[in-house]
């Protein structure tokens, strides 16, 4: 009898033990058109944060930051990243959303205005819709969260580009798709500032599209190579786009006659950089977790809080940071994280491993 009470004694120890080691929430990212986010059964409410495409890690890391800073809540968290780096995917997850009965929607868009019908839909269903790292018009949403300011980042690439020619020059721009509207904003404000006297010896070539596609990036970055001969810089305003520029520099042994500058991830560019003739001498970025985070945050408030977007609000977020809204470029309202930060040859060992 002992022993049937002892081995009865340790199956229940084991099972407490498996019980305990289960996370309260399943919430693991899924990537794929048909990715289905896991939301905990008893949350009482559900957020969903839309990327612009799945198997982009910059994309990963800002859903991650999301889903953290939701399920600290206590709230469930949904993560789709579309298979297609497409507006039309992103309406099918949108609607997807709605019929589901979410309570907040965050969404990098593919595309400024085509998202609008179906953010709309969700918005009058009342569900609080943000936009983060990539805008949608002002009609789609109650406000943008902004990982930095476009002028801001847009200061800082012109300012690479004159440093890194020397003054005077061909250089070519590398983006993402030809409708995102983060880098679109970004390109128009460059060449906006490059207009000035101090960037007249500068010769914009082209701007080619990679398509946040890392082969696709790799072939327009060798006919850049191929077709501008006397290429002195390439400014790729995507993680994805200056990852895939680098590695056609380095493994062509062009480092130091074609530099590479942009915006980067520290952990995928850490081999394009450092002391020495690199690929890449410095770039700019800002932390995606952040951008999910706050993005998370301001859904919250909306849901559960005053926040509506309006211009001059702000809020304190559990992080116990205070954000407040600001008028956008586009005459709608944004939360601006805060400046880019650059990653040099001295600081980018330590960034590698943070994101
Ligand atoms: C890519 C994406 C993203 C952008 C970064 C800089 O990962 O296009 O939207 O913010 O680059």
């Amino acid at each position: 009898m002992k022993k049937l009470i002892a081995i009865v004694l340790c199956l229940l120890m084991a099972f407490a033990a498996f019980a305990c080691a289960q996370p309260a929430a399943s919430t693991a990212p899924e990537a794929g058109g048909a990715s289905e986010g896991a939301a905990a059964a008893d949350a009482a409410q559900t957020y969903a944060v839309i990327t612009k495409s799945a198997g982009n890690p910059y994309n990963e890391r800002e859903a991650a930051g999301f889903e953290e800073a939701i399920t600290e809540a206590g709230y469930a968290a949904i993560i789709k990243h579309p298979a297609e780096i497409t507006a039309e995917a992103q309406i099918t997850l949108i609607n997807e959303l709605v019929a589901q009965g979410v309570q907040g929607i965050a969404v990098a868009a593919n595309d400024v205005d085509a998202l609008e019908t179906a953010l709309k839909a969700a918005m009058d269903a009342g569900i609080k819709v943000v936009s983060l790292d990539s805008s949608v018009n002002v009609a789609s949403r109650m406000t943008h969260i902004n990982q930095a300011g476009v002028q801001q980042v847009a200061q800082a690439l012109a300012d690479a580009v004159l440093d890194l020619t020397g003054g005077e020059g061909d250089w070519a721009i590398l983006s993402a798709t030809s409708t995102a509207s983060n880098q679109n904003a970004w390109i128009e404000a460059q060449k906006e500032i490059m207009k000035g006297d101090a960037y007249s010896g500068l010769n914009l070539v082209e701007v080619a599209y990679g398509d946040d596609e890392y082969q696709k990036s790799v072939d327009q970055t060798q006919a850049l190579l191929q077709n501008y001969p006397d290429l002195k810089v390439i400014c790729a305003p995507t993680t994805v786009g200056i990852a895939a520029a680098s590695k056609v520099i380095t493994d062509e042994g062009l480092q130091g006659k074609v530099i590479v500058t942009g915006l980067g991830l520290p952990s995928e560019m850490a081999e394009f950089m450092g002391e020495g003739n690199v690929a890449c001498p410095y770039m700019f970025l800002w932390n995606p977790i952040d951008v999910g985070r706050v993005a998370a945050y301001a859904l919250i408030e909306m849901v559960n809080g005053d926040l509506t977007g309006e211009l001059g609000q702000s809020f304190v977020a559990a992080n116990g940071t205070t954000y407040t809204v600001t008028e956008a470029g586009d005459g709608g309202t944004e939360i601006i994280i805060g400046p880019p930060f650059a990653f040099t040859a001295e600081n980018i060992e330590e960034w590698k491993t943070v994101y």
